[in-house]
């Protein structure tokens, strides 16, 4: 069966994904596209053969459409995903799920009133071989019980329209989805500590920012978020157990010796550092829609919780205050409490 994609917003994610579902994913076609931006939309159905849709409504309700992926901005994430499950079709939706815990608490009714999982939301690292060997070290107890996490997201640059909350809700998201799904775990606080600023920061930005999150079992962890690093796009992570310790590989590249050093490249976006990771997560949503499975991939109940911790984390960052993220039980729909 071949899985007939609609996609909403077609910018630089949804250009992407365009093109991996065409060319690299196989199972799927996108047939049906919509931007606020007409010529946009033209611009990126024209290549693949899909026609151009009004918008997000005619999308959703569209016969040639089995599921939906959503790419426009965060704030327009809800409303669409709620029409997809209103009409019983799978829906991708890229981070966040919605920009407010109430619009995501939202959805995950509306999907439980559903009576199955429909939305899958694309936190991507859960589908990096990296992490997920990681995963499988911390799971067979390879370096025991974890104690402490440290982590780092950085960034080259940023244009000067990121804000300093963004560094939590755009940037240390990702961090926090991956983090709840590695420790199997919940983060109930959050704290941000402020170091001397970089000179390469916008004026109303503040960065780096330290984050420090403790979780329901006791583990601390420490995030770097420095989104004007300059020398490349770096991500790492390094768990700290009881009996040893286990670090996130960095991507596989070639190490050159030559003029006296040796040197291995640094990726420089995070096209170019999540590249497989995104292929497997859509080969894998793609598969599973086919064999007509539910998601199995970070629930709408992933996307509220990184939502609430995010936003907590945004008040920390305001008060300087240790916030707690109160997140509410996790319905058994969604597998329980962490
Ligand atoms: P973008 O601004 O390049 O593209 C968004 C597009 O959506 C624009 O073309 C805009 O016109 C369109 N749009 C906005 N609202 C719309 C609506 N209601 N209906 C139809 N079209 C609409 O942004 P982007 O960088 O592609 O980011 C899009 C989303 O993807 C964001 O939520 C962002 O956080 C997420 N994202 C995820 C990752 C990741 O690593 N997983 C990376 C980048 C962006
Ligand atoms: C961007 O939106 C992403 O999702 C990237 O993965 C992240 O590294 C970057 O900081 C965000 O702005």
């Amino acid at each position: 069966m071949t899985v007939r994609v609609g996609v909403i917003g077609a910018g630089w994610i949804g250009t992407e994904h365009i093109r991996r579902l065409t060319h690299t994913v196989t199972g799927a076609r996108v047939t049906a596209v919509t931007d606020l931006d007409a010529d946009r939309a033209a611009r990126a159905a024209g290549p693949v053969g899909a026609r151009v849709l009004p918008d997000g409504a005619a999308v959703v309700a569209a016969g040639d459409v089995d599921a939906v992926l959503v790419t426009s901005w965060g704030p327009t994430h809800a409303g669409h995903v709620l029409a997809a499950v209103a009409a019983g079709k799978p829906v991708f939706c890229e981070k966040p799920l919605a920009t407010t815990a109430e619009d995501c608490l939202r959805i995950v009714e509306a999907e439980q009133a559903r009576g199955r999982r429909l939305v899958q939301v694309g936190f991507m690292r859960r589908y990096d071989a990296g992490y997920r060997q990681l995963k499988e070290v911390i799971d067979a107890g390879r370096i025991g019980t974890p104690l402490i996490v440290h982590c780092a997201h950085r960034n080259p640059g940023v244009p000067d329209t990121y804000t300093s909350d963004m560094a939590a809700l755009d940037t240390a998201v990702h961090e926090v989805d991956v983090l709840r799904w590695l420790l199997d775990d919940e983060i109930v606080s959050a704290q941000v500590v402020l170091p001397r600023a970089t000179r390469h920061r916008a004026a109303h930005l503040k960065d780096p920012q330290i984050m420090l999150f403790e979780t329901a079992k006791g583990v601390r962890i420490d995030l770097e978020v420095f989104v004007n690093c300059r020398y490349g796009y770096d991500i790492q992570c390094e768990a700290v157990g009881e009996e040893g310790l286990a670090r996130l590989p960095d991507p596989a590249a070639v190490a050159v010796r030559g003029a006296g050093q040796h040197t291995t490249p640094v990726p420089t976006d995070w096209v170019a550092r999540f590249q497989d990771a995104f292929d497997t997560e859509f080969r894998e949503w793609i598969a599973g829609i086919a064999a007509g499975e539910a998601p199995t991939g970070p629930s709408a109940w992933d996307g509220y919780a990184a939502t609430a911790i995010t936003t907590a984390t945004v008040e920390a960052l305001n008060s300087g205050a240790v916030v707690t993220t109160d997140l509410k039980p996790r319905p058994a729909f969604y597998g329980g409490a962490a």
